[in-house]
């Protein structure tokens, strides 16, 4: 006698990505992935005390934040179209050098101390 096992399992959840926001973060292998679309877009990249934090649109509102201890790396692959991303140390501890990498057909990017 076989039995039927009818397993209804709801994998599908809706994650931290605001629906709006046309960048996706993950971390992955210790990187924090930073992913944008094919539109123009404003991203910042607030670098505070134990956190990383992404401003998409640059306006005010934090869309992702990752804690610092989860990634050593970050990269940033801002797609095409005329992006500006920016980074913003709010802490004294800089984003150590290399650790950041922005790619991106128009790609502006610059940082504010
Ligand atoms: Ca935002």
């Amino acid at each position: 006698m076989g039995t039927v096992a009818s397993a209804c399992v709801a994998a599908l959840g809706f994650g931290a990505a605001p629906a709006m926001a046309s960048y996706t973060a993950q971390v992955q292998n210790g990187t924090l992935q930073i992913k944008g679309d094919g539109a123009s877009d404003k991203l910042v990249l607030l670098n505070e005390p134990g956190t990383v934090a992404l401003d998409v649109g640059a306006d005010g509102t934090i869309d992702f934040s990752f804690d610092r201890t989860t990634f050593t790396a970050i990269s940033v692959d801002a797609g095409k179209g005329a992006d500006e991303v920016t980074v913003q140390d709010l802490t004294a501890q800089p984003l150590p050098d290399g650790s950041l990498t922005i790619d991106g057909g128009g790609a502006d990017h610059h940082r504010r101390q």
